[in-house]
């Protein structure tokens, strides 16, 4: 067998948690298993510069931040996060303003998670985390049997091995922990448009996120601290982001966003990054095969527009690290094995919650639709019932919800 000489001229480790990736859910599971006494080991394909620095989700649940906070991991995130009360939901002519703590009693803060990310890598290196960055060649091994192991080559070129009592995939959507879960069922909704995102060396021109719906498609003001601004432009797919000029892009921000109407003006400035997202839901299911556990983006991809995909990372670590805690410590499988089932209630609420934001907000060029989505829009916005609900689920519900 091709691979079988390598398990055996692999340099051994032992651990009780084998962790494949280094994002929010990889390194926050290690903190939480590290808190609740059980080890791990972590392996990453990228650098700790790259992870930390890939820019990526802004929004922070209000389970989301007393989670961290509970884990030792909200000191900054209180002293340099921002805290907001709601968002406003526009169309032309008109802005709202939807105030979830008078909604539903709490709010919502922005706070990069690149910020996020620095955090946990500096208490896991406090902690002396073991975290093995630049690997190739990962492989997981007997997930089903007895002797479940990752294998992987380190930096210096060394095939390494991990024998462990548990495999968490954390490693994103194109990892391998996904594929060694058999008979996996996915379901799927690829939208026929996509998010150009940039970031911006200027203050805000709004106190709290725009979602604005335009016939000529979506536009989200949001941002990362009061001298940085993150916006997005619906964007037909394929778009390049090298081929819009900086004036194309604030010309069509402006007009999307409202500017000049009721005295409320964009303010542009310098466009320090861009990329292009591409928008589309996807769950897996289960997400438990034997040892192997899935969390994060290995598991479940949303659409950003309910701003959800690193708060259902944080939501499944904060399941995961608790079934691992009582398997692995007080030998109480009960949890592990409901992992899944608890998990997959939140990822659906999450993956339909973003799916309606996504829809209402993003034009078609269909006039039913546009009719359908401002009636929706003008319902949410000044029905009690209506904003209620999205309130609910923008600053999140309880997790184990
Ligand atoms: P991650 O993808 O963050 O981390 C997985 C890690 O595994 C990566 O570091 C990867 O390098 C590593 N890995 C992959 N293969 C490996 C292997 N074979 N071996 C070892 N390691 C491996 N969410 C929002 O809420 N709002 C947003 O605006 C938003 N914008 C996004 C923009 C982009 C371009 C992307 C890709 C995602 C965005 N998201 C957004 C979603 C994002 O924030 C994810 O939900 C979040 O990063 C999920 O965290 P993880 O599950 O840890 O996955
Ligand atoms: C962001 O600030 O990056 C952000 C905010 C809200 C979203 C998506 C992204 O829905």
């Amino acid at each position: 067998m091709p691979g079988g000489h390598r398990l055996l001229d692999a340099v051994g480790m032992r651990t009780q948690v084998a962790i494949i990736g280094a994002g929010p859910a990889g390194l926050l599971l290690s903190h939480l298993l590290a808190l609740g006494g059980v080890d791990s080991v972590v392996v990453e394909t990228r650098s700790e510069d790259y992870v930390a620095a890939r820019i990526r989700a802004g929004i922070l649940e209000h389970s989301s931040v007393e989670l961290l906070e509970a884990a030792g991991l909200g000191a900054r995130l209180r002293a340099e996060g921002d805290h907001h009360r709601g968002i406003y939901l526009q169309w032309p002519g008109e802005r709202h303003h939807l105030d979830f703590v008078d909604l539903v009693g709490r709010g919502v803060w922005v706070y990069g998670q690149t910020e996020v990310q620095k955090d946990l890598i500096a208490a896991r290196a406090a902690d002396g985390q073991e975290i093995h960055y630049e690997v190739s060649d990962v492989e997981l091994h007997d997930v089903d049997g007895d002797r479940p192991s990752v294998t992987f080559v380190d930096r210096a070129g060394r095939r390494m091995r991990i024998e462990a009592d548990a495999i968490a995939g954390c490693d994103g959507s194109f990892g391998p922990s996904r594929a060694a879960v058999p008979a996996a069922e996915t379901f799927e909704r690829v939208y026929p448009y996509s998010w150009f995102g940039i970031l911006a060396d200027v203050a805000p021109s709004t106190d709290e996120l725009i979602y604005a719906w335009h016939p000529d498609g979506f536009a989200l003001h949001s941002m990362r601290s009061a001298t940085v601004s993150r916006l997005y432009l619906q964007v037909p797919n394929g778009t390049d982001p090298q081929s819009w000029s900086d004036d194309r892009i604030w010309t069509e921000l402006a007009t999307r966003l409202g500017h000049g109407e009721n005295g409320w003006k964009l303010t542009p400035g310098p466009i320090t990054d861009r990329s292009v997202l591409p928008m589309r839901s996807h769950v897996r299911t289960p997400m438990r095969h034997g040892s192997l556990y899935l969390a994060g983006d290995a598991a479940h991809i949303v659409p950003p527009t309910g701003a959800k995909g690193l708060n259902l990372a944080i939501a499944d670590v904060a399941l995961l690290s608790k079934a691992l805690i009582a398997q692995l410590k007080e030998g109480n499988p009960v949890l592990a094995d409901r992992y899944s089932d608890d998990a997959q209630r939140r990822v659906w609420r999450c993956t339909h919650f973003s799916w309606w934001m996504t829809t209402m907000l993003h034009t078609s060029g269909e006039a039913f639709d546009a009719q359908l989505q401002l009636s929706q829009l003008r319902w949410v916005a000044k029905s009690q019932a209506g904003a209620t609900g999205l309130a609910e689920n923008y600053a999140g519900l309880p997790i184990g919800y």
